[in-house]
């Protein structure tokens, strides 16, 4: 009834129809802005919730349907309860699979990129995900680029970006740069000629500069973060302490380099290990190994292995069997004087320390396979119980594998020192004889950024043959991409272009041409968080707008998958450290808290196309429902875990939504107001036994709903809290009391709402009135354990009276009884037990 006392209409009560209700409701939300932010709420709480933007490929998969059911149940539940949430979607669009498509099927990347994002656009909305429309964006928009080309000069003015020589794949025929992906077998992807290293100018990022913020701040986000994505970060920059240092070259050495070198400089982490050196390794990038090849003294055999490193790149050099050629060449030992041969390596990187190990096979495992391989000697030189109690230096070659664990130093001044104490004296001693020094060395490398694709941000630099390499002017921004071009797989299609690339140097107004190298899609994906907190509005004239920024970020939760563990989650965090630092922004870290995703398996196997066992989510949602959909991927796994695909649990899922619906009618039918509270508190003593066990089952699973979402149970686990509801659904079913029924249908609405909105938008406007979802408090009361007292009797006569919970189930009950008759079951042979629920226990004996 109503205020006036009217009986209100209830629909008639119908079949449960998904596709129906679905439609109704996004329909209903994009009518009413109703997953827009306020732009500033200062009256309310913020909470910004981010699921990783995907990249526009033509259709989603049930990875993205997890990640975002995540994200929207978060979302939905924090909206809920009063807060002002910023979840946004949006596009990283830039990249090679668009140009592949374009070679392939003859269309244009951005012409097939922005039809993919129309299509997946329609498909998130009819998973109903409560995304905010009028923040969308994607990184290819002009006004997008714009920025980011804005980021990249003021890095450049700061000294943070520079220019350096690097090997790139290169296919001799299509006169092209290959991506990794793009060389297979070493070969050309598209003809299949052989790939070559060739050496060009590239723009590097210097996020060597921020290795020790990025890994001292990596501290703040322990607890908030995953630690194994803490660990993999630190692991990946790297940081170790350790011995540069120069040995000398044998005067027949010198003689030979013409004298122009005279020193092998070493970076070594072992110092301690330093009396077990017995060959060096340089890479074959070594500028010993470019003056010894000019000379024209080298054997052709070992010329052409060298040439053979030379032309293999770093992942190949990493995934094949270590290898490597001597040079006739000789270092003196500092310490000893002993002669060692210098080796060329592939498992020695010319980027990383100074391209030249002292090699150490007894105590390194690559310097013990190359040894074992070329039959170098192995030195022990340490303390461990592979000494075998000896006291002076041991050449065994028959050493079975390289020792890792530490011992003392042998022998000589260090004897005795042991791990970093025996590693600072050795550098002590190095630096006091002026032979090297301590360093710290990061195995971080700079970010190189350049791409030669078109279907990328244009790196805003011109070539000016007076003024060198000048950055546009600010006011000249963007620099978009010409429409009109030819991709057909054959060099840069920018650099191609007849006109695209002429202009006006912006320093001295020569004419001059433009950079035709794009950036890394990893650039666009580093900033795309900070964007969204600023109102659509601003968005062609600033980066951010700073009241904004200030009020959503940080991100306070970030979802998406381990695969991100590093590079676009360092990236992201880099960016943010230096947009402060250039003063765009205000904070330190963009991600208060990280959630990493499991995969989606499918007959144990990772879904995806190459191994054909994906499901389409599209087909799900036609056949059970977006609501069927939601609930399957919460319940089926926590969020953190591996979900396993399993047919009949989407029925399950579909047969309890159903049953959901169908109970719906014994909902008071007058049942019109909104707050369910008031419906049975006056009530509760005379309640019986089931429907107080109702109670409870529904208030505890609201106060699951309020633990899961307020972290106290770690990692989100809503699969329990579904089991939880659909307990409570069974306790209701248990009972016939119609207000029970609707007070635990209106708080099962709410706790399910962010799982399956749409059916419970539906019901509860259908029963309740309402188009709104509050907070509701957990009734303590309900909560408490009911307890009744059995009669136990034995052959029907009575013989004690036990206090037992609600709760207990027919053994924990047998047992109780048992006990409580112990004296007269002693010597009797129990014949039966009858156990009448809430009133008495018999044993006939
Ligand atoms: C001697 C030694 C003995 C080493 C030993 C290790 C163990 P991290 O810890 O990753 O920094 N190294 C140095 N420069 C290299 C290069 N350009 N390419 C390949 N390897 C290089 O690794 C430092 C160690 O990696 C260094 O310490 C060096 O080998 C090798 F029992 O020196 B070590
Ligand atoms: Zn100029």
């Amino acid at each position: 009834m109503d205020k006036n006392g009217q009986s209100v209409q209830v629909e008639h009560h119908t079949e449960y129809n998904p596709r129906m209700i679905e439609t109704k409701w996004q329909a209903f939300w994009q009518e009413h802005r109703s997953f827009e932010p306020v732009s500033i709420d200062t009256q309310k709480p913020k909470k910004y919730i981010l699921s990783m933007f995907p990249y526009p490929s033509g259709a989603i998969h049930m990875g993205h349907v997890r990640n975002y059911c995540i994200g929207d149940a978060l979302a939905r539940h924090y909206r809920k309860n009063n807060f002002n949430v910023l979840h946004p979607m949006g596009w990283d669009a830039f990249g090679m699979p668009a140009e592949n498509a374009a070679i392939k099927h003859k269309t244009h990347p951005k012409t097939w990129t922005y039809a993919n994002i129309d299509t997946m656009r329609k498909e998130l909305q009819s998973l109903g995900l409560s995304f905010s429309r009028e923040r969308e964006f994607a990184t290819s928009d002009a006004i997008y680029t714009r920025f980011e080309q804005e980021f990249f000069i003021k890095m450049w003015e700061k000294g943070l970006i520079y220019r350096k020589e690097a090997y790139l794949n290169w296919c001799p025929k299509d006169q092209t740069v290959l991506a990794n992906e793009q060389v297979i077998e070493g070969k050309c992807w598209r003809c299949d000629t052989p790939v070559v290293q060739k050496q060009m100018f590239q723009y590097y990022i210097k996020i060597t500069d921020y290795a020790d913020e990025l890994l001292e701040d990596l501290e703040s986000l322990e607890g908030h973060w995953p630690t194994q994505v803490i660990t993999m970060q630190k692991n990946w920059i790297g940081r170790s302490r350790g011995l540069n240092f120069r040995f000398e070259l044998d005067s027949h050495t010198k003689e030979q380099l013409d004298h122009q070198i005279t020193h092998l400089e070493v970076f070594t982490t072992r110092a301690d290990t330093i009396y077990g050196a017995t060959y060096c390794a340089i890479a074959p990038e070594h500028p010993i190994v470019q003056k010894i090849c000019e000379k024209g003294i080298l054997e052709s055999d070992v010329l052409s292995a060298i040439k053979a490193m030379q032309n293999s790149s770093i992942k190949e050099r990493a995934l094949s069997e270590k290898s490597g050629v001597p040079l006739n060449l000789f270092v003196i030992h500092p310490l000893t004087q002993e002669r060692l041969p210098i080796w060329v390596a592939n498992f020695v990187l010319m980027d990383y320390g100074s391209g030249a190990v002292m090699s150490v096979p007894a105590y390194d495992e690559r310097d013990f396979e190359f040894a074992k391989k070329y039959h170098l000697p192995i030195k022990l030189v340490l303390a461990t119980p592979e000494m075998q109690g000896m006291d002076s230096y041991r050449i065994d070659n028959d050493l079975q594998k390289a020792i890792i664990h530490e011992g003392a130093m042998i022998g000589g001044r260090f004897n005795g020192l042991i791990g970093d104490e025996a590693r600072e004296q050795v550098i002590k001693y190095f630096e006091e004889q002026q032979w090297g020094e301590g360093v710290i060395n990061y195995r971080l490398r700079d970010w190189g950024v350049s791409r030669q694709r078109y279907w990328g941000a244009p790196i805003p630099m011109v070539h000016c043959e007076e003024c060198g390499i000048v950055p546009e002017k600010i006011e000249n921004l963007p620099i978009v991409l010409p429409e009109d071009v030819n991709i057909d797989g054959e060099g840069n299609p920018l650099d191609k272009h007849p006109a695209w690339k002429q202009c006006l140097c912006p320093k001295c107004g020569k004419p001059a041409q433009r950079e035709s190298d794009t950036m890394d899609t990893f650039v666009q994906s580093s900033w795309y968080f900070l964007r969204y907190s600023t109102p659509p509005s601003l968005w062609e004239k600033q980066a951010f707008d700073e009241a904004s920024l200030r009020y959503w970020l940080n991100v306070d939760e970030y979802i998406g998958g381990i695969e991100h563990a590093i590079l676009h989650l360092l990236y992201a965090r880099f960016f943010t450290k230096v947009l402060r630092d250039l003063g765009y922004i205000h904070i330190d870290e963009p991600f208060a808290n990280l959630l990493t995703q499991g995969m989606v398996l499918k007959n144990g196997a990772k879904m995806s196309k190459s191994k054909g066992n994906v499901v389409d989510p599209n087909s799900l949602v036609a056949q059970y429902g977006a609501d069927t959909a939601r609930l399957f991927v919460l319940f089926a796994a926590p969020p953190t875990r591996e979900l396993e695909w399993n047919d009949s649990a989407v029925e399950g899922s579909f047969r309890f939504l159903k049953r959901l619906w169908d109970r719906s009618m014994y909902i008071l039918p007058d049942f019109a107001q909104s707050d369910a509270s008031a419906l049975i508190d006056s009530q509760t003593c005379s309640l019986n036994k089931e429907e107080k066990e109702a109670r409870k089952k529904v208030y505890e699973a609201l106060q699951k709903s309020h633990e899961i979402f307020s972290k106290k149970q770690s990692g989100y686990a809503f699969n329990t809290l579904i089991a939880a509801s659909m307990e409570a659904f069974n306790a209701l079913s248990k009972q016939d009391n119609p207000r029970v029924w609707s007070e635990g249908y209106y708080i099962l609405l709410h706790i399910l709402e962010p799982i399956v909105p749409h059916i419970c938008w539906e019901l509860s406007e259908r029963y309740f009135m309402c188009k709104n979802f509050q907070s509701i408090p957990v009734d303590k009361t309900a909560l408490e354990s009911q307890s009744v007292v059995y009669a136990i009797t034995i052959n029907g006569k009575k013989r004690a009276e036990v206090e037992m919970t609600l709760d207990l189930d027919q053994g924990q009950i047998l047992e109780n009884a048992r006990a409580s008759v112990a004296k007269w079951l002693k010597d009797a042979n129990i014949k039966k037990e009858i156990v009448v629920p809430f009133k008495l226990v018999n044993f006939v004996i």
